[in-house]
C-alpha cells in the first residue's frame, strides 16, 4: 500500500516542527533497494552550489512505478490509453505494463544500451511512449523526449546536445485526425548528427519507411527475440533519470536534468497531494509527455502512486469541442488536468458541448502551464465541474520537477487565478529589485529560498550555465523568472514570466529561438519577437522583422518566414503576426528596447514611457501605424 498523505496543514506544521522527518515521510513513499539515512546537502551559494537529496539512498524508478503494483494488483489498469479516432481505447494491466516495459529494456541492452546512456524518445501519444521512459529507468539509461512538433533541426539538437547513442520512435504519429512524419524526421535529424547507433520504431500508421540496416528495427520484432524478464538496476538517489530540453532567455534551449530518487518522490507525494486519487480512479493528465507535466504527472507520479493513468493521443477540440467531456463520460474519469489554452478554445465553442455528458465521476479539476484568467476559471468550475468541482491551480516549472504552489482539493475556492499557497515542504519568497523581501501584500520576483527533492540538478553539459540563470539574480535563491503578487490573505497569485520567454498555448518558448529562427532566412537582416495577449494561446507570437538592403515585401514573404520558423523549431512556434518593419527601438548603445515592442504589439501605445534615450525616436511612430495594419 502506498502511503497517502493528504492534509497539507498537518504537513506543513510538520514541515515546521521537524522538517527532516517531513522530507524522511516524502522517501518512504517509495520502495527504497537501500533506505536513505541522509535528507538532504543542499548549498544555494553559487560559489559552492550544489543540491542532493536522500544521497546514500538507492532505488529503481521502474520497480517503483510497475513492479510493486504489478505484484499487488496485476490485472488493475495502470494505462488506460485513449486513441485519437473516436471510440478507440485500450487498457493496459499492471501485469502488461511489467511486461512490455521488460521487453523494451530489453530490446535497448540487447543492443548495447545501458547505464548512463543517453536515449531519445521521440513519439506520438502511444503507451510505447511510457515503456520506452520505465525501460530506459529500468536499465540505467537517461531518457531525453522530444516533443514530437519539433522539427528535425530541433530534434537534431537535441541528439547531439545530450549525445545519444540511441533514439525510440514511431512511423508517424496520429493527432486530431492528421499525421507526423515522425521517422522520417528523425532520419532527417540523423543525418545532420553521428553518435546515434539504434533507432528503434513503433508501428503506428503502417506508412512505409525507410530503413538502415543496422541501426534500424521494428520493436514488435525486436521484442519477439528478447526474454520477458529484465531485472532493475540499482541507482543512486542522485543518479540521472532524465534530460529535457526547455527555453530560457537564449537561443539555445536548455537540458534540465532530474535525478532519480528525490524527482520520484516529489512527484508521487504531489500527485497524491493535489489530485487525491485512491487505486480504482481514473485520472486523466491532457499533457503530452513531451513536456514535464506529462513526465511527472503522466507517468512518473501517477504510476508512482498506482493510479491508472490516462494516456490520449488526440486533441480536446478534434472531432469536436466535446471530445474531453465524452470521454470523461465513456471512462469515468475522476481528475482531469489540461492547460487554461484548452480551456480557453473549449469555451468559445459554448456549453452544450459539454453539458450533453455526464461529468458526475469528476473529483477535481486541475490547471497547468500558464496563469489562469478568472473568466476561464469560472467556466472551468461551472460549466465543466457544474460548480461542484474543486479547481486546483498549480504553479510548477520544468526546473522544479513536480507542483510547487497550489491549492488543494478542500481548500476554500474563492479565488479564480490565485496559485495560492506553497506546498508543504516549500519556501517562497518575494523579493524587490534590491533582492529585499516584501513581506506582507505585494508584487515581487518569485523565488525559493530553500531546496526540495524534486529540484533539477544542473544544466546537462553546463553546470556554469545552471548557475547563472537560477543562482545570479538573487544570491542564496533559486530565481524562478516568474513575477507573483502576494495578497493580504498571503495567497500568491503569478503574473508571469519576467524574462524573455513567452508561453505560447502553455508551451514555453524563447523569444531568442524564434529571432534566430527567423534571422536563418536570407531575407532577414534583423529580427525581435514579443508575445502579445491572444484569446486562446494566452501569448501569441509577433515578430519585427528587418530586411537585408536589396530584399523588399512581397506576398509570399510572410509565408516564407512562418515556414522557416516551422523548419527551425517546430509547428508550435509559428508566427501569428510578422510586421515587416523599417528599424526597431534600440538605445544609442544598440539595445533593443523589448519594452516598448512589447506595448505596440499589445496595442497599449498610450502608455510606451520614456522614449527619449533611443537612437532614433521616429521609428515608434512608423511601429505603430504599421502594427495597427496587423492587428
Ligand atoms: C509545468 C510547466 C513553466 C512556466 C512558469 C510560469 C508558467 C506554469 C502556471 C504558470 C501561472 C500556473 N506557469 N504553471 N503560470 N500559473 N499555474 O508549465 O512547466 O513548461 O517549464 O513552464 O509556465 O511562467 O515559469 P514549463
Amino acid at each position: 500500500m502506498i502511503k497517502t498523505s493528504r492534509d497539507r496543514m498537518t504537513d506543513a506544521a510538520l514541515f515546521e516542527e521537524a522538517p527532516d522527518v517531513f522530507w524522511k515521510g516524502v522517501a518512504e513513499r517509495l520502495k527504497w533497494m537501500t533506505l536513505p539515512s541522509e535528507i538532504s546537502d543542499v548549498s544555494f551559494d553559487k560559489d559552492d552550489l550544489h543540491i542532493r537529496w536522500y544521497a546514500d539512498g538507492t532505488l529503481n524508478v521502474a520497480e517503483n512505478c510497475v513492479d510493486r503494483h504489478a505484484e499487488a494488483r496485476p490485472d488493475d489498469t495502470a494505462i488506460l490509453w485513449i486513441g485519437d479516432e473516436p471510440g478507440t481505447s485500450k487498457e493496459i494491466s499492471w501485469r502488461e505494463l511489467h511486461h512490455e516495459v521488460c521487453h523494451m529494456a530489453n530490446v535497448l541492452k540487447a543492443r548495447g544500451v545501458g547505464r548512463g546512456d543517453r536515449v531519445i524518445l521521440y513519439m506520438p501519444m502511444i503507451p510505447e511512449a511510457a515503456y520506452a521512459m520505465l525501460a530506459c529507468a529500468r536499465i540505467g539509461a537517461v531518457h531525453s523526449v522530444v516533443f514530437g512538433g519539433f522539427s528535425p533541426e530541433a530534434l537534431a539538437s537535441r541528439i547531439e546536445d545530450c549525445g545519444a547513442v540511441a533514439v525510440i520512435t514511431a512511423d508517424e504519429g496520429r493527432r486530431g485526425g492528421k499525421t507526423v512524419p515522425l521517422k522520417a524526421n528523425v532520419d532527417a535529424a540523423l543525418a545532420r548528427v553521428s553518435g546515434v547507433r539504434l533507432v528503434l520504431t513503433v508501428q503506428v500508421t503502417g506508412k512505409d519507411i525507410h530503413f538502415v540496416h543496422g541501426r534500424d528495427y521494428w520493436w514488435h520484432e525486436a521484442r519477439e527475440e528478447v526474454p520477458t524478464d529484465c531485472p532493475t538496476e540499482e541507482m543512486s538517489a542522485e543518479d540521472p533519470l532524465f534530460i529535457l530540453y526547455t527555453s530560457g532567455s537564449t537561443g539555445k534551449p536548455k537540458g534540465v536534468l532530474h535525478t532519480s530518487g528525490g524527482y520520484l518522490a516529489w512527484a508521487s507525494y504531489t500527485h497524491d497531494m493535489i489530485f487525491q486519487c485512491d487505486p480504482g480512479d481514473v485520472y486523466w493528465c491532457a499533457a503530452d509527455v513531451g513536456w514535464i507535466t506529462g513526465h511527472s504527472y503522466i507517468v512518473y507520479g501517477p504510476l508512482a502512486n498506482g493510479i491508472t493513468t490516462v494516456m490520449f493521443e488526440g486533441v480536446p477540440t478534434w472531432p469536436d469541442a466535446g471530445r474531453f467531456w465524452a470521454e470523461i463520460e465513456r471512462h469515468k474519469v475522476n481528475v482531469l488536468y489540461t492547460a487554461p489554452t484548452a480551456i480557453r478554445s473549449l469555451m468559445k465553442d459554448g456549453d452544450s458541448f459539454v453539458t450533453k455528458y455526464d461529468r458526475s465521476s469528476l473529483k477535481v479539476l486541475g490547471s497547468v502551464g500558464e496563469p489562469i484568467n478568472p473568466e476561464a476559471w469560472r467556466w472551468y468550475h461551472e460549466v465543466a465541474g457544474d460548480g461542484k468541482v474543486p479547481i486546483v491551480d498549480t504553479w510548477w516549472q520544468t526546473e522544479t520537477g513536480g507542483v510547487l504552489i497550489s491549492p488543494i482539493p478542500g481548500d476554500p475556492m474563492t479565488k479564480p487565478g490565485a496559485a495560492t499557497k506553497p506546498m508543504p515542504g516549500i519556501k517562497t519568497a518575494l523579493l524587490d529589485q534590491d533582492a529585499k523581501p516584501i513581506e506582507g501584500a505585494g508584487n515581487g520576483s518569485l523565488v525559493l529560498t530553500s531546496s526540495w527533492p524534486g529540484q533539477m540538478r544542473t544544466v546537462y553539459g553546463d553546470h556554469q550555465r545552471f548557475i547563472d540563470t537560477y543562482f545570479s539574480a538573487f544570491p542564496g535563491n533559486y530565481f524562478t523568472s516568474d513575477g507573483a503578487r502576494r495578497d493580504e490573505d498571503g495567497d500568491i497569485w503569478i503574473t508571469g514570466r519576467v524574462d524573455d520567454v513567452i508561453n505560447v498555448s502553455g508551451h514555453r518558448m524563447g523569444t531568442a529561438e524564434v529571432e534566430s529562427a527567423l534571422v536563418a532566412h536570407e531575407a532577414v537582416a534583423e529580427a525581435a519577437v514579443v508575445g502579445y495577449p491572444h484569446d486562446i494561446k494566452g501569448q501569441g507570437i509577433w515578430c519585427y522583422v528587418i530586411l537585408k538592403a536589396g530584399h523588399t515585401s512581397h506576398d509570399s514573404l510572410g509565408k516564407e518566414l512562418r515556414q522557416q520558423v516551422r523548419t527551425e523549431i517546430g509547428p508550435v512556434a509559428t508566427p501569428d503576426v510578422i510586421q515587416i518593419a523599417p528599424g526597431l527601438p534600440k538605445t544609442r548603445s544598440g539595445k533593443i528596447m523589448r519594452r516598448i515592442l512589447r506595448k505596440i504589439a499589445e496595442g497599449e501605445t498610450s502608455s510606451l514611457g520614456d522614449t527619449s534615450t533611443l537612437a532614433e525616436p521616429e521609428i515608434v511612430d512608423v511601429l505603430i501605424r504599421g502594427a495597427e495594419g496587423e492587428r
